[in-house]
């Protein structure tokens, strides 16, 4: 070969490497790995749309949902988008698969292809020859849960040290597991990705992707009909912009309306406590709602099996960086609820938290410190100091109220929005609060209001005394009156 060929053929060389490369980007970045990768962590967030503003009331308030338990760690192997079902209220699977030879074969010899093909729901496996998922296998064996590998190269396997159910390659030139044993074991499995109704598992990407993952078609029945499509598909078909109705298991009156109405899904899908949130199209009421695989309760039933697309809205609750919604709660929950995870960013350096979640996570007794869009001169001490929150939290326009330690502790509110953040908070514990003097007004359970929260028919304190006996100024409280009575007014 000459020169300028042997050149070429280093290029092509790179060239493929590059390709390699990548394709192990998009690999990485699969369900069940980005835990790993952190790909998608694109560190600041964008200031967004408009005013954030918590929500006055809440129409689903009084909603206890079962399935909130403890959130999942954040741990590596943290898997997917499902919580682990707190109970298992499904019929229990057991089924053994088999495509060995016979139960004598030494799988020590075969090669990782002729491993790949045995695979099969029950064998079991450890780390293979091009792991690089750290310790998401607890050291020790697992099981395959799924129906074999998938025809993209993957395959679902449990590890036993752990629980955890996380996809891996075995196929298409990367083999992340090995073979340990001839012989499949019976397995019970309920799964926290799709449940087959043969018990296998399937991932999210497999539901209505016209390919037989389960080999019951369970995975891809009535894909077209969104009226038939059982509850256990639509759990992984919602998405950001999908269109709803209400579902067989809804039990929340007229909030869709009158008659029911269509809403958009305006969370990241069903969040991983197992609800998604939607705005209903009249009243624009948001809400969450029920879409528990392990329960199997659906409050929700697709309207049309495709998502809306450029779907843009204000969020009642806490807006994600990527525009999706969700709950006050899920800020700093450990669970990643929005798509690009911006909920759970700096949760454990609290100063760092951005001014959306800041608002989320203020509570009466939080310590805070001025913060980035600080514009109010030396009310926080001289020089700056530590402040505590007084009000319940950030009210209903956007502002929470502090009392400054080093000053003459002068009270004063401040914005935490989406826009302005002039607080930043030193840690998510909020401390006790005792013999506090409010400037103008005292709620009942010890919070502090201004003098324009009284009467204007928004809930600022936790237990509303401020909006109590608002039309009948006879029963003012000595607080109230000297609040509402201004100047002038008339007096009896
Ligand atoms: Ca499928
Ligand atoms: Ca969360
Ligand atoms: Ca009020």
């Amino acid at each position: 070969m000459d020169g300028p060929a042997l050149l070429r053929l280093a290029l092509l060389r790179l060239l493929f490497l590059a390709a390699l490369l990548n394709l192990s980007v998009v690999f990485c970045r699969a369900p069940g790995q980005l835990a790993l990768e952190n790909s998608d962590w694109s560190g600041a967030l964008h200031a967004s749309e408009g005013l954030f503003r918590k929500p006055v009331e809440d129409s689903n308030d009084a909603i206890v949902f079962e399935d909130s338990g403890a959130p999942l760690p954040n741990a590596q192997g943290d898997k997917l988008s499902q919580r682990l079902p707190l109970s298992d209220s499904k019929p229990k699977f057991t089924a053994v698969g088999s495509r060995l030879k016979n139960d004598t074969e030494d799988v020590s010899k075969l090669t990782s292809e002729q491993m790949a093909e045995r695979l099969v729901f029950g064998s079991r496996v450890v780390r293979g020859a091009d792991w690089r998922w750290g310790d998401q296998d607890g050291g020790g064996e697992g099981v395959i849960i799924s129906n074999g590998v998938f025809v993209d190269g993957w395959v679902l396997v449990r590890w036993d040290a752990n629980g955890h159910q996380v996809n891996y390659r075995m196929g298409k030139g990367a083999f992340d597991l090995k073979l340990v044993s001839a012989t499949p074991k019976e397995l019970t499995v309920t799964c926290y990705h799709f449940q087959c109704a043969n018990g296998r598992c399937a991932r999210k990407e497999d539901v209505c992707d016209r390919h037989d993952d389960c080999k019951d078609r369970s995975d891809e029945e009535n894909c077209n009909d969104p009226d038939k499509i059982s509850g256990a598909q639509t759990v992984h078909l919602l998405k950001f912009g999908s269109r709803v109705v209400r579902g067989p298991d809804w039990k929340w009156g007229e909030q869709d309306g009158k008659p029911p109405g269509q809403g958009t899904v305006v969370s990241n899908g069903v969040l991983r406590d197992s609800v998604a949130v939607v705005r209903w199209d009249q009243g624009k009421h948001e809400n969450q709602y029920r879409m528990s695989q392990s329960k199997g309760l659906y409050d929700l039933k697709l309207a049309a099996i495709r998502p809306q697309e450029n779907v843009s809205l204000a969020c009642l609750h806490f807006k994600c960086g990527s525009g999706d919604c969700t709950r006050n709660h899920h800020v700093c929950d450990g669970a990643k609820d929005c798509k690009d995870q911006s909920d759970e960013e700096n949760c454990d350096t609290p100063f760092k938290l951005s001014g959306r979640q800041t608002a989320q996570l203020v509570k009466f007794g939080s310590r805070v410190v001025r913060g980035p869009d600080w514009q109010w001169g030396f009310q926080d001490g001289t020089p700056p100091g530590e402040g505590v929150v007084v009000s319940k939290g950030v009210l209903a326009d956007g502002y929470a109220l502090v009392q400054w330690e080093n000053s003459t502790g002068s009270e004063n509110s401040y914005r935490l929005t989406s826009t302005a953040q002039d607080l930043r908070l030193l840690s998510l514990k909020p401390r006790n609060v005792t013999d506090l003097k409010c400037r103008y007004f005292k709620c009942s359970g010890g919070e502090c209001v201004r003098r324009t929260d009284i009467c204007d028919k928004h809930r600022d304190c936790n237990d509303g005394s401020d909006e109590v006996d608002c039309d009948s100024p006879g029963n003012w409280t000595g607080q109230q009156a000297a609040a509402l009575l201004k100047f002038g007014s008339p007096v009896v």
